[in-house]
Order: structure tokens, then sequence, then C-alpha cells
């Protein structure tokens, strides 16, 4: 698992404090070590691009001004995004075999095509940074964005002061994030000396014509002609640096581990799912450099207790606490996301898009039931949208279905593509809330549809059924603008007059959800892109199932702190008879970095409490990775458990020194995909650059 930092400065908002917390950890041009010295500085103090450490002065160009910053109560380089940047002298960088620049950097810009650092020649040869909203890319390349080698690092980058260090020596580069190493690339081709004679530096210039110029602040940009290591990186910024820079475990999946270097302790988070034959983890920690640990061979930690370990740092003795904590979430094995929570008697049942594909092209659905909402079983494929299979106008695409019962039957609407690439709401129909589900021929909602009833809609996707007190079942939906239409008495059909947009819905994207309670509706739907680790749920109220709807603010988001990203597209539980709710949503698949072809169809299934407040509204949910406590639905479900589980412990089962494999593999080709995924991962650390990234 490659660590990837995550800011503790969370929005925006919090730019002052930012400001002020980063300061102590900027590398100031003065501070520097009395051995090692940059070759070039510039700080700003003086008001202009003068070097500090020599005489390589910079021009400023465009707009670019000095500005005294009052939360950093210094003078920093300000640019504007429109025409201004920093040029270094040109020749400057020639010839350079080993670099370290290093500089503090308050970012403005969003996903946008940019370069904050460009050293090249054109846009064939060149090695940039550039400082996304959510992201940071270092990369390098001799022949233009389709042969970039890079190294990544995430958090919540923008209007927050971060130091970035990038290093490159021989075929090695090093992303650090505030003085830690975040991605190291081996197998690195390209070199600055490669680039020849009168190399070009910039700060906030593309080499790319068609790319935006850098909007922010940056400061302290330091230039040394070696490849710092990661104890000095770390002791010029005054940051301590855990003695481990890895955790992993052969036999358990680990979602992931949080260190706090104040403390000495760190928590590592277990899959609960995968851990049932065993009763502790063994941990192996990969030690920095100059550090080792005091140990033969893996830590064996007990669940839900610490143990003390030791590690050597520079010759000295550092103890550090390891916490082994089960997670309940994700409560799925493998990758699946888009869940519908219902209860049928006294099991629980979550169906699910099927994930893992590139462009969500999954073709199957599955169903999952537990008698407790924490352990889950998967009782298969339960329709199949591949051409010429269990749906008839259906190609593929599977994507967010919603399950209501009525009158005895199973009715489980979801969505696919026709052959023209268009997606649709299809429904099918079981006796059985595990199928077989029979399709209709035909798609219950299209686009098509809407627009003939004079209602806007991006894609008729994402259903979700509320039957309201009277019985009436209506179905909402939509990508882009959200509807609502009643469904007939026979469920497999709509009555189109009453189909109906709801409006001014607070950044809305997809996935619209209603529940009742005391009188009122509660709608939710998801808001940005599920690619997006700012994907999340919004909220608001109304008196009528047709709304207008008051908005009411977000009510489930990311916890970047604890990798808990991209929550959303949930649905809600009600525990039958009881004032008491669940909501099942999906967050990107843990441990981040884990895949390296996008997060936006790498997402995974999990269920946190949800809560109303006295005044009747629902309070914001705490996404977790401990998940929920069992809950079963009748003593009768929770005895027959007890009696399987007595059965099953009569095995001794404590020492199984089997590996867990991480995600599912199954008929589904979730599996092979996945597997696809691992070999790739695996080549890329046995050949060093496998994977050749886009710019
Ligand atoms: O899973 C495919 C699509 O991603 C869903 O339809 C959307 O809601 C989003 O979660």
């Amino acid at each position: 698992m490659k660590k990837q930092i995550l800011s503790t400065l969370k929005s925006a908002s919090a730019l002052v404090l930012a400001l002020t917390l980063a300061f102590t950890g900027m590398i100031v041009c003065s501070a520097g070590s009395a051995e090692i010295e940059p070759i070039l500085c510039y700080d700003f103090e003086s008001g202009d691009g003068t070097d500090s450490a020599g005489d390589n002065d910079a021009t400023l160009k465009g707009g670019a001004k000095v500005e005294y910053v009052d939360g950093i109560e210094s003078n920093a380089l300000y640019l504007n995004g429109s025409n201004s940047y920093l040029e270094f002298p040109v020749g400057f960088f020639d010839g350079m075999n080993k670099l370290t620049l290093s500089l503090d950097v308050c970012s403005q810009m969003d996903s946008e095509n940019f370069f904050t650092v460009a050293i090249g020649k054109d846009s064939n040869k060149y090695l940039f940074l550039r400082t996304r909203n959510n992201e940071f890319r270092y990369a390098i390349t001799e022949n233009s964005w389709s042969s970039e080698y890079d190294v990544l690092g995430s958090g919540n980058f923008k209007n927050v002061w971060t130091n970035v260090t990038l290093v490159i020596h021989g075929s090695t580069m090093q992303l650090y994030i505030n003085g830690e190493c975040v991605d190291e690339q081996t197998g690195v081709t390209p070199s600055l000396a490669k680039f020849g004679e009168n190399v070009l530096g910039y700060i906030g210039k593309s080499f790319y014509d068609g790319d935006q110029y850098f909007k922010g602040y940056v400061d302290n940009i330091k230039v040394y002609d070696t490849a710092l290591s990661d104890t000095t990186i770390a002791e010029l910024l005054g940051v301590k640096v855990t003695p481990f820079r890895d955790i992993t475990s052969s036999r358990s999946h680990i979602i992931t581990w949080k260190d706090d270097k104040e403390t000495s302790t760190v928590n590592v988070y277990v899959s609960k799912s995968q851990s049932k034959n065993h009763k502790s983890v063994k941990l192996k920690f990969t030690t920095q450099p100059n550090a080792s640990i005091d140990a033969d061979g893996d830590v064996e930690v007990a669940f839900g207790t610490s143990k003390e370990i030791t590690f050597t740092v520079n010759g000295e003795k550092e103890t550090w606490t390891v916490n082994a904590i089960l997670s309940a979430n994700p409560v799925l094995d493998g990758q699946f996301s888009d869940p519908d929570i219902d209860v049928f008697g006294d099991r629980y049942y979550l169906y699910t898009t099927s994930d893992g594909y590139a462009g969500w092209s999954g073709t199957k659905f599955h169903v999952f039931s537990s008698s407790n909402l924490v352990d889950w079983t998967d009782h298969g494929v339960i329709l199949n949208c591949e051409r010429g299979k269990d749906v008839k106008w259906a190609v593929g695409n599977a994507w967010a279905p919603s399950i209501e019962e009525k009158n005895g039957k199973y009715y489980f609407y979801f969505c696919a593509k026709d052959t023209a690439g268009v997606s649709h709401i299809g429904v099918a129909v079981a006796d059985s809330p595990t199928g077989p589900f029979v399709a209709e021929d035909e798609p219950l909602m299209t686009v098509d549809i809407c627009k003939k009833h004079g209602v806007s809609m991006g894609q008729a996707i994402d259903p979700s059924i509320f039957t309201d007190d009277d019985g009436t079942s209506y179905m909402l939906f939509g990508n882009g603008a959200a509807a609502i239409v009643k469904l007939n008495d026979d469920m497999i059909s709509c009555d189109y007059k009453t189909l109906k947009n709801y409006n001014n819905l607070l950044d809305f994207r997809e996935a619209i959800t209603v529940t009742k309670r005391d009188g009122i509706y509660h709608f939710t739907w998801s808001c940005d892109d599920t690619g997006s680790p700012n994907y999340r749920v919004n909220y608001g109220t109304s008196d009528s199932i047709y709304g207008p709807i008051k908005n009411r603010g977000t009510i489930l988001e990311k916890n970047a702190e604890l990798d808990i990203l991209g929550t959303g597209h949930h649905s809600i539980l009600q525990i039958p008879g009881e004032d008491e709710y669940y909501i099942a949503y999906h967050r990107f698949y843990t441990p981040l970095g884990h895949f390296t072809d996008g997060t936006g169809h790498h997402r995974q299934t999990c269920i946190d409490k949800l809560t109303f407040s006295s005044r009747g509204y629902m309070e914001k949910v705490t996404p977790t990775l401990e998940g929920v406590d069992v809950r079963y639905l009748s003593k009768e479900a929770e005895e027959a458990d007890k009696n399987k589980n007595d059965a099953e412990t009569t095995v001794p089962v404590t020492d199984d020194t089997t590996p867990v494999t991480d995600v599912t593999t199954e008929e589904t080709g979730c599996g092979a995909a996945t597997a696809a995924a691992a070999v790739i991962v695996t080549l890329t650390a046995t050949l060093g650059c496998a994977i050749v990234k886009k710019k």
C-alpha cells in the first residue's frame, strides 16, 4: 500500500488557519542546515525575484507580483492565473543529474490542466509539478504527455499552504508532501541531463499552449543540486517522520493505517469481513532507511488490543503503540457500489452495482443478505444485462438497482444501456428477494419518455422506489435533473401523467431517494461526480412527496483524514416498526492507491448509523471505518446465528496462515478485473515503469 498523505486542513475556509499552521513547516531560505545549502533560493523577502543563495535571480513576468501575506507573516509570490509566471535563468538546470526542488505552495486551482513548476525544453521534454485541488502530480517525460513517468499525492490542497519537494536522481523520482515521501517511482528513463542545453524553468507556466497559467501563491523556492534524503527533507522542514513507511499483512486485508506522531501511536484498521478466521493481525512494518524494528518477523496484535513496539532510529530507541482495530466497513468484500438496502422478513438485503470495470461497464447484479447488518452472504448474480442474456433491450452498463416488495412479489428496478449506448431504467420481477428475476421486455423509463412529458432529464438512471402510507408507490430517479413518477398497481408500468421534476435541489447530480418520518418527506441525493473525492449526499425536506423541497445542506461527505472519500449514492433503511435508521452508501476502494486506473469505478459498500435531531431533521452522518454494531431483527434470527456459530467453533481456525484475498473472486468477472489490476500493479513494482500515464 502506498501511503497517501491527506492534509489535516480540510477546506478553503480554513485558509487563515492553514496559513498560520503551515508557516512552522516551511523551509525558509535562511534556515538551511550548515552542510546542506541550496544552490538557489527565492524567498521574495527583497520584494522581487532575487536569489538569496547565489546570483541566479528570477524574472517575474506578466502580472506576477510579490506581496506580504498576513497568515504567513512574510512575502510570497502571487500568480494571477492569466499571464503571470516566474522564469528561472535559462540554462540554470542544464546537466543536473540529481535535483531536489522544494517550494511552499498555496494553490487556487481546481482540476484544470496547468503546470505549477515546469523545467524542460518544450512540450516533448519536460519535468513538471501540477498542484490540483485534490492531487499533486510530479512527472517527467522525453516524449510528451503520452510517455510521462509520474508520482502522485492526494489530499485537500486548495487554498492550503503545503510544502512540496520533488527529488530526481538516476532512475528514481520521489514526491514529498509536507516533508513526508508520499510516492516513489523507479526505472525512470528521462532525466534533466538528457534535456540538453538552455533548459527553461518556470513557476506558473506550462509548455503546452492550450494549458492554463497557475493561480495562487508560492514561496521559498529552493533548488539543491543533489538528492536530499528522507531524513534531511524532514529535518529541514522540522517534521517528525514515522520510523516506518508502510504496514502490510500477508493474511489480512488492511483498509488503512493512521499514525499520530505526537503520541507515537498507529491505528491499523483491518477488514472484519475478511478476518473471520482470525483473532489477530500479523503486521509487517517497512521501515525508513534510517530505522529498524526491534522485532523478528511480523508483529502480531490481537484485534481490539494494543502492542508496544520499539524502533531504532539513527541509533536511538523509539517506542510506538500499535492498535489493531477491526473495521466492519466496507460491509461487502470486493467492489460493489450504489447500494440499495431493505429488510424482508428478518433479514437485511443489499442490491448493488458490480464495480471494478472501466467506464462502469459491469453487466451483472448481485444480491447479498445478512441477519445482523454486519456479516453478509453473497447470493450471486440475480440479473445479467449482457447483450442477449436476461434483459432483451440491454447490452451492458448495469447500474444502481432498487428493490420493492408488493403483494408478495419482488420488483427489481435497474439501469442498463441499450444498443445505442443510452441508459434506461428497467424492471424485473421475482417471487423471492434473491430471484430468479424475470425482466420486462421494454424499459420502464427513458429520457425520451421524460422529454415527451415535458420533464428535463440528463440520463434516466438511478431509480429509488418509495411506497407512501396510502400504499401508492413512486419511482424517484434521474441524473442531471431529478424526477418522480407514480408507479401503477402492477409496479411494472408508470402513470406518465404524474411525471414531474424536482427543482432547486442544491448541487443535485443523481441518486435521489426519500424517507418519510412523522409526516415529513426527507429527500437525499448525490452531488458532484462519483469519481470525485467530494461526491457527497445533500438533504432537503418537504410536506409533500412532490415538493417543493427546502434544502438543508450536506448529510454525508468524505473524511479525508480516515481515507474515506467519494461517499455517496446511498439508500436509507428504517428498522421496521422502530425509530432507528441506517444509511448504506459507497466510498472509494481502500486502501486508497490500490488501483491506479481511477477511483470512480473502484467503490465499496459501507453502512453507518443515521439519526434525527430533536427538531426532526436528519443529523450529519459520521462515516466510519469501524461501521455499525451487530443488529438482529428478531430473537429467532439471533438464536439461529448463535447455534450456527457454536457448531462452527468446534473447528479450530485461529491461526490459519492462508492469505486472505482483498477482493472477491467470483463468476461475475469482478475478480478477473481485479486480478488484472493486481498484475499491473505487480508488473509496475517489478519492471519499474510498466504503466505510462496521460498528462
Ligand atoms: O454506478 C454507476 C453510476 O455511478 C450510478 O448510476 C451513479 O449514481 C454513480 O454512482
